[in-house]
């Protein structure tokens, strides 16, 4: 599929039957050296623009010409996320439109990035590790709270979970507890090469912190938007972008 990635029918429904009964979906060896290999090339030559610092490509333009957005457009990934989709939820997508991001969390800015919990403004979510730490102790994992909610039909009653989980003291909260051993989050070592699913929309999570001496990269591709086109989403998309770009600021300043 458009060289990255390729599967079959019969390996989308084992990943969406994983996603409802585990939370969680994985397909090991999805990437071959050689398209792993020119992922982190381009990841380490946007990362040399950022002072390898944090920073966050949203859309399209942002990553034009990569694998990745070729991916994100190609006939075959729409299908194979479509698939998935229907089978989730009973029911098409309202538009076949595949959203990207890269996310590089590195350097000393990148720890206000991690245990960032929140739910995908979409339902489907796929997850590319390119670099994650191998050392130390904080190694960036997914921390998941998988399946917490139902879709909403509802705009509003998604906007008021969302302001409600997606704010620093219910961050703060969420850490202590997990601290505490008092909420118990699947934890998962995500490991380049690999490639990994989830109900984004109805599952809380965030990425665990790393330690800023190790690049963690990771490309998300989102699909299926339960408020296609309503304000809350297109205004959930700008809040996201436009804090993505808050960040990159911030560690540009800080870089220099
Ligand atoms: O980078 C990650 O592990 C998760 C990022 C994420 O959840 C998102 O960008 O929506
Ligand atoms: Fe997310």
């Amino acid at each position: 599929m458009s060289h990255l990635i390729s599967i079959d029918e019969a390996t989308s429904a084992r990943l969406v039957t994983d996603m409802d009964r585990q939370g969680f979906a994985t397909l090991e060896h999805a990437l071959t050296a050689e398209a792993l290999k020119d992922l982190r090339a381009y990841v380490e030559r946007q990362a040399a623009k950022h002072n390898n610092q944090y920073f966050a490509y949203h859309g399209y333009p942002a990553l034009a010409d990569s694998a990745l957005a070729t991916l994100g457009k190609s006939a075959e990934f729409k299908a194979l996320m479509g698939h998935m989709h229907r089978l989730g939820c009973g029911h098409d997508a309202s538009s076949d439109e595949i959203f990207p991001v890269l996310r590089c969390v590195q350097g000393g800015t990148g720890r206000k990035e991690s245990n960032s919990f929140h739910y995908d403004a979409t339902l489907l979510t796929m997850l590319i590790p390119i670099y994650t730490p191998h050392q130390g102790k904080d190694r960036g994992d997914l921390i998941l709270f998988p399946n917490l909610r139902k879709m909403r039909t509802n705009v509003l009653t998604n906007i008021i979970e969302k302001m409600f989980f997606q704010n620093k003291l219910v961050r703060k909260v969420i850490c202590w507890g997990i601290h505490r051993n008092l909420l118990k989050p699947i934890t998962l070592r995500v490991v380049p090469g690999n490639v990994y699913f989830f109900w984004g929309y109805r599952s809380l999570h965030a990425n665990q912190a790393c330690d800023p001496a190790f690049r963690r990269a990771t490309a998300l591709f989102h699909y299926g938007d339960p408020h296609t086109g309503s304000l809350a989403t297109r205004w959930i998309l700008k809040l996201n972008q436009y804090r993505a770009r808050k960040a990159m600021a911030n560690s540009n300043t800080t870089a220099s």
